[in-house]
């Protein structure tokens, strides 16, 4: 079974990553993840924190020379913020009383989170659900993507939307590829030009944007997933994973919403064989998933990002010390977290697709699942 586990605050030391279950003999340098953590931290819209930092992903444990030595797998990412907040986030008594939060920020976990943990100072809250925690899950995901690259399983992210401006076509593969290029991540660069103006709308107003994200991944064999059980659909495995990165509100696999309006002659694929290749479907409106398993097409996935919520205008709140009505607080952030997200979703699915792989095409040795993978696929190719 693949698994991973996360730990660190916002303003703490830094990130924590516990990555097991990866085979022995997966080729894994810094490099790898390090390319990852720049690109969660690029996109324009970003704030001062990233000015600050320098993700860089540490490898203390479960690689040697190399290779994966199918050992657990221990990653560190420093927060350089930490020397400007060790006194006020030191682990022990010592830690100053400083920059209390008391003003819950609508859209924020501020609020449910100190009632439900019973914290007076809601910096115990926001420390730990601020994005910041996506650098390790991006750690965890590259740690994937470097698996899924040995067994010829590759991924692409790009940006459809940031507030009002969107991509209205299908991005292909090769345009999606191209899109880290842009500033915003975006396919289209008419498109890219007015999300950057959008977004710097939004700052000069003291407002924020969300957006949404595309993710696609081809090489994905027919059959990851399964239609049997509910926690086996695949298609439920990757809305989770995307669902559960901070501020996305909706998930779209392949046409997604858009079917709900389509007469059923018109949205779905119809089915195709060729000698030589296999089964296979002319358009993809499904989006690579069908009854819960993958259906051999390019996996197409979407997610919706909500504007960040912390606002240089601030919404109405209450104290939670006075109980007075009060604008809720102002902590620095970004104007737009949109195309950061994209590369937060691409790991996000990158971490599923490797868990099937592994589950169905399984063992301890890259070689033996590459060649489990090949057989596999040839069976596709010749039935
Ligand atoms: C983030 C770091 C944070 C925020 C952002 C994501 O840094 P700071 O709070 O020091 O400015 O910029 O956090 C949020 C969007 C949020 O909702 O808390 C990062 O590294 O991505």
């Amino acid at each position: 079974m693949l698994r991973y586990l996360t730990a660190g605050e916002s303003h703490g030391r830094g990130l924590s990553v516990i990555v097991e279950g990866l085979p022995a003999g997966v080729p894994l340098t810094d490099g790898d993840i390090n390319t990852w953590l720049t690109r969660r931290q690029g996109g324009y819209g970003r704030g001062g924190r990233m000015a600050i930092e320098r993700d860089r992903a540490e490898i203390l444990a479960g690689v040697r020379g190399g290779l994966t030595l199918g050992s657990p797998i221990a990653l560190f990412i420093a927060n350089r913020d930490w020397e400007n907040w060790q006194e006020i986030m030191a682990p022990g008594p010592e830690a100053r009383a400083d920059r209390v939060v008391t003003r819950p920020r609508p859209g924020h976990a501020d609020l449910a989170g100190g009632l439900k943990y019973h914290q007076a100072d809601l910096r115990n809250i926001l420390e730990r659900a601020s994005a910041r925690e996506t650098a390790a899950r991006v750690a965890a995901g590259a740690v994937a993507a470097v698996l899924l690259k040995e067994l010829a399983i590759e991924l692409a992210f790009h940006v459809v939307r940031i507030g009002p401006v969107e991509v209205r076509d299908q991005v292909d593969w090769e345009a999606a590829c191209r899109a880290v290029e842009s500033p915003v991540y975006c396919a289209d660069p008419e498109a890219g030009r007015a999300m950057v103006a959008a977004i710097e709308e939004a700052r000069q107003q003291g407002d924020t944007l969300g957006g949404v994200v595309e993710v696609l991944a081809r090489g994905v064999p027919a059959g990851l997933g399964s239609h049997v059980h509910w926690d086996r659909r695949l298609d439920g495995r990757l809305a989770q994973a995307l669902m559960s990165i901070p501020a996305i509100k909706g998930v779209e696999i392949g046409a997604g919403f858009r079917v709900a309006a389509l007469p059923g002659s018109r949205a779905h694929d119809a089915i195709a064989y060729r000698k030589g290749q296999g089964f296979y479907h002319p358009t993809n409106r499904a989006g690579g998933l069908e009854g819960g398993l993958t259906n051999g097409e390019t996996l197409v996935l979407r997610a919706a990002m909500k504007p960040i919520p912390t606002l240089m205008h601030p919404l109405p709140s209450v104290d939670l010390v006075t109980k007075q009505p009060a604008t809720a607080s102002i902590e620095r952030s970004d104007v737009c977290a949109v195309p950061a997200a994209a590369v937060v979703a691409a790991a996000a699915v990158a971490w599923v697709l490797a868990g099937a792989i592994l589950e169905q095409f399984g063992g301890d040795y890259l070689p033996v699942i590459q060649e489990r993978l090949t057989a596999y696929r040839q069976y596709l190719q010749e039935i």
